[in-house]
Parts: structure tokens; C-alpha cells; sequence
């Protein structure tokens, strides 16, 4: 049985900085902006924010590329504004997680200026070097997760450095102790500043064996992860959650599992992949499939529930909006975003809010690829125009999956771009702000808002919410995800109707009939369950019984 962890039953707030709310109007995030919306975080009821990189970086990735561990970009503000961040939000009893970006760094980080100096450089094996190959050509056909080859070829030295993102994110040689013992000391620095824990970037990837071509979940990789855990985070009552594109149950186990002292839980993406194309991946989306959605759901559920953690999303800054992608922007924007939130938020695991998802932001849609920033929907653009695939194509992928569709500045208000800032936003602002913002939200007790407020504070008041068996229901249902939680003689039953039809469903013998009490619906609540019910179009409920 697992101990109880603070971080079983709280709720954590992404924000990408850039992109929440710009206090000194220079059209950019900053700090000063986050700690002048930390009231409303607390009125939402979060405990922790994962807060993406705010450290020094030449932005050639959004931060992603850190060129300073151990200091703030200019952009968003100070050490000093970090360090009260910290203290104010700890007033409010928010945690702050930071983002640990260490499978690879900038390009204008002092330790790759040094190694690029000579192939004797005592940083020099910091990072991948290989030769040539006879021809002159790269070492392998490995490709960058965000175009053309994982190999850059260094003059000076003349040898390629490996860099599995952009050109200018050359990977780290974990092999390289010196590597893990600066990375430790650096998250002792910032440990030690009081922060609540890390999510770690890419983690699955830092165990890599180049010359295999093995990426993620290399030999090395949980002997890093516990001697990191050692040498850290391990006595200290924090919460690590590794970014794991590549992690099965199996795999997730191995992380999360609290006997082999590793980390707290990882954020696994198999529902999300599921919605991606075998060869062209998240740039030719497949039809949405409730069924393969839920039996992923499913497998999570049961397969880590004694023996790990799951963490809970539907977004991130990475990904589209939810409400877009799996329910309605339009017509039911509300009823779907809330119905996305309750079945999600009363599944067994650590639910995380995306900026905006709790107000029902949606994906948006740009006339020209120039009004566009990603470096990935940039880059494989142009790459895979070039190599032709048409442009209305490719731009129905970035509409669909583009990471800009996260980025766009959140919207606090009807004034100019949204009241995020009063010059101009690095990213345009999504025009429907004038409709959907938090003053709206705030001023409308039946918005997008005040649902997630209500689910946080359930899974506050009940116990089963975090502890309670999974139970699926309806498992071939196509647009009905339904499910019980249990815990003793207590019950939950949650229904989701993810469509836009009235449906009537039959339902399972063992829940006609309960006399229940509805925590929570997006429409008026149901009186009693006969042997079929009604939904409505997005329509989402929960009764507790026993
Ligand atoms: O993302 C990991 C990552 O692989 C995603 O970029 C993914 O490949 C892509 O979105 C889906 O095609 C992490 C960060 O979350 C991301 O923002 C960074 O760009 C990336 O690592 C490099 O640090
Ligand atoms: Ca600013």
C-alpha cells in the first residue's frame, strides 16, 4: 500500500512564463507578472506551479535551451524577483516546482564554449563528439526531433556534437560524472532556495547510447536517476515528475515505484500519441477514437495503481488546447471544457491545470506560417514543405497539434491583447479573448472556472478522490466514458458524454437505481438512475453513493 505523500491530493498550475502575464510591458511574461496573479491561483485552489524555465537563455527554443542554471533571463525578470516569488507563493501555500532542462543545454552555455575550444578542453567530453565518418558525413542518420540531422559539424575541431533537439540544445554526456555532479550541486543550489521539487525535461532521454541510437530508457538511465535522487532530492520532501514521451506502465513503474527511490511520478503520453500518425506523427492527426482513449485511460489506471503515481493532463505548452482537441470550441465550448475536466480531475493520480485550460482557452488558428514562433512548427515546415508535402497540409497539422496553440498570451480581459500586456504580445493573441477571459470567468458562477474550482476542492474533502480503486464502465461505449472509484462501501460514479449527441444510455445493472448525491454536473443534476438515462450533449456528472 502506498504512503501518503502531500503531493497525492494536490493540484498543480502550469505556467509558461512568457506567455501568462507581462507586468513591465515589454510584450513578454515576467516573473512580476506571475506573482501579480498568484491571488487568483489561490482562489483557484492550486497547491503547486510548475513553473516552465525562466533562466538565462538565448531563446532559441523559449528557454528550453539554458545558457545559466543558476541565474534568471533578463526577460523575465531577477534572481531577487525569483527568490520572492518563492517566499510569496509559499505565503499562499503554493509550491513552486522549476523545470530541470538537463538532457541537453544552450549553445552559449560557458561549458559548451569551453568544450568547442579544442578536443582537449576539460569540458570537452561535457557533451557528444564524434568524427566524421570517412566521407566526411555524419556520424549516423540520426534525426533531430525538430528537423535535419541530430549531428552539427564543428570546424574548429573538426568533429559533429549530437544535439537531439535543435542545433543549439547540444546533449550532455551524462556518462561524464563531472556532468552529474555539476547537475546535482545545481539542483542542491536551487533545492535549497526552498523550491517544491522539479519536473525534469526529457528525463527519459539522459540515459542515452549514441552509437546504439538509443534514446530514451538507455542502460544508464535509473542508476542516474537514483544516484540523482541520492545526491538530492531524496531527503527532501519534494515532488519530482519526469517528462517520459516514451514510458509504458512497465517503465513508469520503474520511475514511480516509492521502493526504488526514484522519482514521484512521470508524465507518460500515450494518449496523447495515440492521436498521432505511425510515420508523420502529430503533423497528420488521426480521427479521435473515445474507445482507444479510454482503453489507455484504463491500462494506467489499474496497471500503476498499488505499485506508482500517474500525473493527470490533457495540456501542456507543448499541445493543443484540450477543449479543441477533444471537445468543443464552439457551440459547447463550456459543457465540453467542464465535462474534460470532470473525467479527467476524478481519475487516481495528480491532476496538472495548463494556463488557460481552466477558463477554456482554445487552439487557434493563424493566417501565415509568420505568425507563427515554435521552433519545431518552424522548422518542420519548412522541412517537410521542402520535401513536399503541401502548405494547407502542413498548416492543418500545426492548426491541430502546433505548439504555438498553447502559447498564445493568457487572457485575463477584454482590454487590448487581452489585458496580458499593453504592447505588443511576442505570440498574437488569440482573437475569441474578448469572449473568453478570467474577468468573464471570474464574474459568471457558472463558468469554465469556477467547475475547476469545485473539482479541486472535492478532491480536498474526499479521500476516495485520490485513494479510491478505479473501476471502468462501459468499455465499448464510442461516446460515453464512464467509470466508478471505490474505496470501502463509498462509490463514485462519473459519467462523460464526449459528443455532441443526446444519448440514451442503458445503464450497468449494478448502478441502476442508486439513490446518490451529485458532487458536481454541467448540467442540472440527475434525480435518480432508472435502467437508461439521457445525456445530453456533453454532458458530465458525478453522484457519490454507497
Ligand atoms: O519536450 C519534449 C519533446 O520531445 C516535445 O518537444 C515533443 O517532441 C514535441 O512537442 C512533440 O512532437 C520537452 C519540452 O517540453 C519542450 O518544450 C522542449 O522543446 C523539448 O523538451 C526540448 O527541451
Ligand atoms: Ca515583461
Amino acid at each position: 500500500v502506498l504512503t501518503k505523500k502531500w503531493w497525492h491530493d494536490a493540484v498543480v498550475y502550469q505556467i509558461y512564463p512568457r506567455s501568462f502575464c507581462d507586468a513591465n510591458n515589454d510584450g513578454m511574461g515576467d516573473i512580476a507578472g506571475i506573482i501579480s496573479k498568484l491571488d487568483y491561483l489561490q482562489q483557484l485552489g492550486i497547491n503547486i506551479i510548475w513553473l516552465s524555465p525562466v533562466y538565462k537563455s538565448p531563446m532559441d527554443d523559449n528557454g528550453y535551451d539554458i545558457s545559466d542554471y543558476q541565474d534568471i533571463a533578463a526577460e523575465f525578470g531577477t534572481l531577487a524577483e525569483m527568490e520572492n516569488l518563492i517566499a510569496e507563493a509559499k505565503k499562499r501555500d503554493i509550491r513552486i516546482v522549476m523545470d530541470l532542462v538537463v538532457n541537453h543545454t544552450s549553445d552559449e552555455h560557458p561549458w559548451f564554449i569551453e568544450a568547442k575550444k579544442s578536443k582537449d578542453n576539460p569540458y570537452r567530453d561535457y557533451y557528444i563528439w564524434r568524427q566524421p565518418q570517412a566521407d566526411g558525413s555524419v556520424p549516423n542518420d540520426f534525426h533531430s526531433y525538430f528537423g535535419g540531422s541530430g549531428w552539427e559539424f564543428d570546424a574548429a575541431t573538426g568533429e559533429y556534437y549530437f544535439h537531439q533537439f535543435s542545433k543549439r540544445q547540444p546533449d550532455l554526456n551524462w556518462e561524464n560524472p563531472k556532468v552529474q555532479e555539476e547537475v546535482h550541486k545545481m539542483m542542491n543550489w536551487w533545492l535549497d532556495k526552498g523550491i517544491g521539487g522539479f519536473r525534469m525535461d526529457v528525463i527519459d532521454l539522459i540515459g542515452k547510447e549514441v552509437d546504439k541510437k538509443v534514446m530514451a530508457n538507455g542502460a544508464n538511465l535509473h542508476p542516474l536517476l537514483q544516484a540523482m535522487n541520492k545526491a538530492t532530492f531524496g531527503d527532501r520532501d519534494v515532488l519530482t515528475v519526469g517528462e517520459a514521451w516514451s514510458a509504458t506502465p512497465e517503465i513508469a513503474k520503474l520511475y514511480s515505484n516509492p521502493a526504488r527511490d526514484e522519482l514521484s511520478m512521470v508524465f507518460q503520453f500515450e494518449h496523447i500519441t495515440i492521436g498521432w500518425h505511425p510515420q508523420n506523427g502529430k503533423w497528420e492527426p488521426q480521427p479521435f477514437d473515445l474507445i482507444k482513449l479510454k482503453k489507455v485511460f484504463t491500462k494506467w489506471q489499474t496497471e500503476l495503481s498499488d505499485s506508482g503515481w500517474n500525473s493527470l493532463f490533457w495540456d501542456n505548452h507543448d499541445l493543443p488546447r484540450a477543449v479543441s482537441k477533444y471537445g468543443d470550441p464552439g457551440k459547447y465550448r463550456v459543457e465540453s471544457a467542464k465535462m474534460l475536466a470532470t473525467a479527467l480531475h476524478f481519475l487516481k493520480g495528480t491532476p496538472y491545470i495548463y494556463q488557460g485550460e481552466e477558463i477554456g482557452m482554445t487552439n487557434v488558428r493563424f493566417d501565415s506560417i509568420d505568425d507563427y514562433q515554435d521552433i519545431e512548427s518552424l522548422n518542420l515546415y519548412y522541412e517537410r514543405t521542402a520535401a513536399g508535402v503541401p502548405h494547407e497540409q502542413m498548416m492543418e497539422g500545426i492548426y491541430e497539434n502546433g505548439r504555438d496553440n498553447a502559447r498564445t498570451p493568457m487572457q485575463w480581459n477584454s482590454d487590448v491583447n487581452a489585458g496580458f500586456s499593453t504592447a505588443r504580445p511576442w505570440l498574437k493573441v488569440n482573437p475569441n479573448y474578448t469572449g473568453i477571459n478570467v474577468q468573464a470567468a471570474l464574474n459568471d458562477p457558472d463558468s469554465v472556472f469556477f467547475h475547476y474550482q469545485k473539482l479541486i476542492k472535492l478532491r480536498k474533502e474526499l479521500p476516495i478522490m485520490t485513494y479510491g480503486q478505479y473501476i471502468p464502465l462501459l468499455d465499448d461505449h464510442p461516446d460515453v466514458f464512464a467509470y466508478l472509484r471505490a474505496q470501502d462501501d463509498q462509490r463514485i460514479l462519473v459519467i462523460n458524454n464526449f459528443s455532441a449527441k443526446k444519448i440514451a444510455l442503458p445503464l450497468p445493472a449494478e448502478i441502476q437505481g442508486i439513490q446518490g448525491k451529485c458532487l458536481i454536473s454541467n448540467y442540472q443534476p440527475h434525480q435518480d438512475l432508472a435502467e437508461t438515462i439521457t445525456l445530453q450533449p456533453y454532458e458530465s456528472f458525478a453522484i457519490a453513493y454507497t
